[in-house]
């Protein structure tokens, strides 16, 4: 499977404007007053209009109203019109020219993958509209990056799967993007700074079309060949309530169980594991059926290390800006382990305990099935259920969520015998690590 189609972002990609962006929102929260984060500049790039504003204005945006918030973005936007009016011909990268003209020989699409609303009028600007198969931006998309959804859209637009794309990106948001999205990406910038990139050049210069089909062909997923790029799961809102001891609530009953899938790596017969979610005003609650011949649980306290035998693991990650998100085990024996992982693309501030006062604390309750709770014992499953306080996700999120919200997470499972680990995976993650966030799959709540 060849390369298909090459999406550019734009912004700080084909074109300088990301300086445009940064000195109209710097202009306009002086103006308000208050002074700009000084790394506003990258904290902005490649995130939509709004969530930049909030940015822009850090804690004073809590003193505005929604319509007030509105209206500083379109001061802000007619600011930024005026300084995309100066952009012609001459300001395109250098090496961008060349590139788009070998893709166009060879036969590849060219698809724009921009959070911009404004995208059209600097692809004006700089005459190049027309060198573009593809125009996906922030008038298609709702969601801007890290969410994948601009370059989502220029796929499908492209007639092409993820698999078969590359992304050039200059923010991390939009390298994460491409990355959830199943996608190839090249990073336009420092290594430092988009680390996250399957590589990362300096200029457009140092890419031409054999270069991008030899990345393509180190760096696709096979596995994810034909398979939507990530898994989601709407989450139905439910009436809150308290669990009850050796009773599930009725109102589990009617929701379709989804199945945990081995990672790759697995040979051996993959023990039966299903999984359902539904969340209330209050929390988010978490059922897994986990089926398995034997109990590896000789563990008999709470936080300890429960991922070195049978568990289950649920990660929640409201917002993959703040790189935090909550890693939650429980073994057959009802033990568990509350963690918050802060992880930047596999650098971790360590795994540390979340303390949590009593309205934060995650309920749970765990029944054996076939046999006694015991290790060693044989037994024919065990059913796990939590119930997850938003209140925990306080000072990481805008909580509860509500009908329209999405978060990210994952249910991973652990089971041992005779010695052998299997580890399995709601959204399977590309290495062996749960902690592939990267990878989450999309939490819907409805
Ligand atoms: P607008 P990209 C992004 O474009 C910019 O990097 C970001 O700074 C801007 O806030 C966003 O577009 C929305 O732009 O206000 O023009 O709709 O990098 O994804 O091309
Ligand atoms: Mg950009």
């Amino acid at each position: 499977m060849g390369l298909k189609c090459v999406i550019f972002d734009l912004d700080g990609v084909l074109v300088d404007t990301s300086v445009f962006h940064a000195k109209a929102w710097a202009d306009l929260v002086r103006g308000e007053g208050f002074e700009p984060p000084v790394d506003l500049e990258d904290r902005v790039k490649g995130i939509s209009r709004m969530e930049s504003l909030k940015i822009a204005l850090g804690e004073n945006a809590a003193e505005y109203s929604e319509s007030e918030l509105m209206a500083l973005a379109d001061r802000k936007n007619a600011c930024y019109l005026e300084a995309v009016k100066t952009v012609k011909t001459s300001d395109l990268y250098s090496g961008a020219r060349a590139l788009l003209d070998g893709l166009r020989m060879a036969g590849i699409k060219v698809a724009l993958g921009s959070a911009s609303k404004n995208a059209r009028a600097v692809l004006d600007g700089l005459g190049i509209t027309a060198d573009f198969d593809v125009i996906s931006d922030g008038t298609t998309h709702k969601r801007g990056k890290p969410h994948p959804d601009v370059f989502l859209g220029a796929a499908w637009m492209a007639g092409a799967t993820p698999e078969e794309c590359i992304v050039v990106e200059d923010a991390p948001a939009g390298i994460t993007a491409a990355l959830r999205g199943g996608f190839v990406a090249v990073g336009l910038g420092e290594q430092d700074f988009l680390d996250q990139a399957h590589i990362v050049v300096d200029s457009l210069q140092a890419l031409s079309v054999a270069k991008l089909q030899a990345l393509h062909a180190e760096y696709r997923v096979p596995e994810l060949t034909g398979t939507p790029a990530l898994p989601s799961i709407e989450i139905p809102r439910t009436r809150d309530y308290v669990l009850a001891k050796g009773a599930l609530s009725a109102s589990w009953e009617n929701l379709p169980w989804v199945s945990l899938q081995p990672l790759k790596h697995e040979t051996r017969p993959v023990p039966a594991t299903r999984m359902k979610m539904q969340y209330s005003e209050t929390a988010l609650y978490v059922l897994v059926e986990a089926s398995t011949q034997t109990l590896q649980c000789t563990i008999e306290e709470d936080n300890a290390p429960l991922y070195k035998e049978d568990v289950v693991e649920v990660f929640v990650m409201p917002d993959p800006w703040q790189r935090v998100y909550l890693e939650y085990e429980v073994s057959p024996l009802g033990y568990d382990l509350t963690l918050r992982v802060a992880n930047h693309m596999g650098m971790f501030a360590g795994y540390q305990p979340w303390q949590m006062p009593e309205e934060q604390r995650i309920e749970k309750q765990v029944v054996v099935q076939g046999g006694p709770a015991e290790s060693g014992a044989c037994v024919s499953g065990w059913i796990m259920e939590i119930k997850i306080p938003f209140a925990l996700f306080g000072p990481v999120a805008v909580v509860p969520p509500t009908a329209g919200t999405v978060w990210y997470g994952n249910v991973c499972r652990i089971d041992t015998e005779e010695g052998e680990r299997t580890h399995l995976a709601w959204s399977v993650p590309s290495g062996e690590s749960f902690h592939d966030y990267a990878r989450f799959g999309e939490l819907q709540f409805a």
